[in-house]
Parts: structure tokens; sequence; C-alpha cells
């Protein structure tokens, strides 16, 4: 039997080195609020490939975010992981998603103009109508809530523009979807470059926390992080740099700013990072262990997998029959 709880989905890229920005404006809350809903979290390994991958890395990568998926605390028993292209729908559902969508919106997303920049040799169609597939992905499972960092708002906002024009233009067919944006932990900020996002994948691995990350490299890059002028460990708008180390210190302690504002008062730069080195290092080592674990054991692996494909795909045929019918088009016998 399908339990009745409220549907919650969200998803990663399988691109660059799953980091601390994305635990803590993603994973963590998926973690936390699995066991209020019937949740399915997808490793969108087709929106990575809008970006050129290497096929075998690619392959070994998508394995090894479902096992920090689990190692961060997703309870395959209470949640499906699920891969992207394990259920055709998704890229069904785009295409008539497509077909309501207009060029100008699709235009306007930040995330487009970012990437368009960012590689300027391959602006591919994919990268364009990245948006139209993500909403596909939260549409065909009906969901409820779209736990994600800051930087997806604007995306979450399409995917409620197309749910609600499709009931419009046919019938009531998809839940509005509300997003689940954390108060703070929404936008780590990069390590060498703090007015920009953390993101896993940078070139520049010294602007990342991995959670592969080893003990000596993350203490190294704390060191090296780029701090503010001044010396007061304190949040301030005009020091991005130290802010940023002062929430992550916040966030993984769970000590209020105002607290660790306080236990450095007097203290200097090198004194606070040594610390939120070897804090980051103790928060991540059980993380790591579990890591460890699971990546050796395939056969559980491949388990989880089968189990998350064939429940979604159950699940995505549903809508998307529903959808077929809504636009016209002939089932077949
Ligand atoms: P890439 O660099 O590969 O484009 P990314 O680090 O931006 O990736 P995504 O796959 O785009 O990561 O995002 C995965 C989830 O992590 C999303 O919910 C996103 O909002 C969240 N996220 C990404 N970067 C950060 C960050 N710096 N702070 C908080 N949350 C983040
Ligand atoms: N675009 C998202 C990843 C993503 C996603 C989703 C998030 C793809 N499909 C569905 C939530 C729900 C990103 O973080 N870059």
């Amino acid at each position: 039997m399908l339990d009745k709880k409220p549907v919650l989905l969200s998803g990663i890229q399988p691109s660059g080195h799953l980091c601390i920005g994305n635990y803590l404006g993603a994973l963590k809350n998926w973690k936390a609020l699995q066991n209020s809903y019937d949740s399915i979290f997808l490793v969108v390994d087709m929106h990575a490939i809008t970006v050129k991958q290497n096929p075998a890395e690619l392959r070994q990568r998508c394995l090894a975010y479902v096992a920090q998926y689990i190692a961060c605390g997703i309870d395959p028993e209470k949640s499906l992981i699920v891969i992207q292209s394990h259920v055709p729908q998704h890229a069904e559902l785009m295409w008539v998603l497509n077909s309501i969508t207009y060029m100008g919106e699709l235009g306007r997303m930040t995330q487009f103009k970012d990437k368009s920049k960012k590689y300027e040799a391959n602006i591919n169609a994919g990268l364009f109508t990245y948006p139209v597939l993500m909403a596909s992905d939260i549409l065909i499972y009906q969901a409820d809530l779209v736990p994600v960092g800051a930087d997806q708002k604007q995306h979450l906002e399409l995917a409620r523009d197309l749910a609600g024009r499709f009931n419009t233009q046919y019938s009531d067919t998809f839940v509005l979807p509300e997003p689940y944006i954390p108060k703070t932990g929404a936008r780590i900020m990069s390590l060498q470059e703090p007015d920009k996002k953390m993101s896993k994948s940078d070139i520049n691995l010294n602007n990342l926390i991995a959670i592969l990350d080893s003990p000596n490299t993350i203490r190294k890059k704390i060191k090296r992080a780029v701090t503010d002028s001044g010396s007061e460990i304190k949040i301030e708008e005009s020091r991005p740099g130290i802010s940023n180390l002062i929430t992550l210190y916040s966030l993984l302690t769970e000590k209020s700013i105002d607290k660790v504002e306080n236990q450095f008062e007097g203290k200097m730069y090198s004194d606070f990072k040594a610390e939120l080195g070897e804090v980051i290092v103790d928060f991540l080592k059980p993380i790591q262990e579990k890591y460890n674990d699971i990546i050796q054991d395939k056969k559980y692996l491949e388990d989880v997998l089968k189990n998350g494909a064939d429940e979604a795909y159950y699940r995505a045929r549903k809508t998307l029959t529903k959808v077929y019918r809504k636009v016209g088009f002939i089932s077949k016998k």
C-alpha cells in the first residue's frame, strides 16, 4: 500500500565532488524531513550531461553519490533513491512540458546565464531546457515539497508555473510544489572567492570542502580560506570570507552565531580556522566511514537502486498516462 504522507522530492547532479554546501543546503534537510514525508531523492544524471562528462567517471560518480546520500543519513528503508535515467517518464513528460514553456522564461534563468558564461564553448539546448526537465522530475511524482538551496528558487517557481499552466489549459492534473529553502545554510560561499557560492564542480578544489576530502586536505583548505581585512571574528556583510566560516562553524556545531562569536572574541583568525578545521574533520569522519563501507557493497547499492527505480517507475507511469490522455494522445492497446 502507498502511504498517505505528503510527497517530498529533491535531486543533485552527479557532477564534481559532493560538497559541504550541498550537505548544508540540501542533504541535511532531506535527512531531517524524510521521516515526515514520502520521499524520493534523485541522482540527476540526465541533468549532469548538459555539461561535458567523462562517461566512465560519470558512471562511477553516480554510484558514489548514492553511497554518499546513504552515508549522509538518507535511509533507503524510508526513502526512495532513484537514478533519473532509470525512469524514462521524466524525459517523456519533459517533452509535453516543453510545449507549454516559453523561450523567454527559460532565457531569464540565472543558472542558464551563469552556465553559458562558464561553458562558453558548449551552450547546448539541454542547458537551456534544463529547468523543464527539473520541473518534470518534480511534477511526475506529484511532489508537495522540494527542499533545495537558495540558488534553485527560480527553477522551482518555473515548475509551479508550468504545473499551474497545464492545469488551466487542460484540467487539474499536477500538484503545485512548495519550495523548502533553509534559513541558514541555503548559500554556503566559496572558500577562495566568498562572493560566489561554493560549487561542487568548481575547478579550483580549494574553493570547496568535499564530503570525501581527507582530514589533512580539509585542514589545509580552511587554513588557506580567504578572510577579510580586520581581525574580529564577527559576521558582517562587508566581510563575506569570515562570515562564511563562522556560518559553517555554527551550522556544524549547532551553536548559535552569537555563541560562536563570543567563544572566539579576542582570538586570532588562525586559532578560529584551526578549530573550524577540526570541527569539519570530526563532522565528516562518521560519514566517510559509512561511505567507505557502503561503496564496497555493490550488491547492496544495486538492490537500493532497483527498488527505487521499480517503485518510481510505477508512480511516474501513472502520472504520464494521465497527462497523455489529457493532451489528446491515443492510448496504446
Ligand atoms: P555544480 O557546481 O555541479 O553546478 P552545485 O554545487 O551548484 O553543482 P547542484 O547539483 O546544482 O550543486 O545542487 C544540489 C543541491 O545543493 C541543490 O539543492 C542546491 O540548491 C544545493 N546547493 C548547491 N550549492 C550550494 C551552496 N553553496 N550552499 C547551499 N546549498 C547549495
Ligand atoms: N537543478 C537542481 C538539481 C535538480 C533538482 C531536481 C532539485 C534536478 N532535478 C528536482 C530538486 C528537484 C540543482 O540543484 N542544480
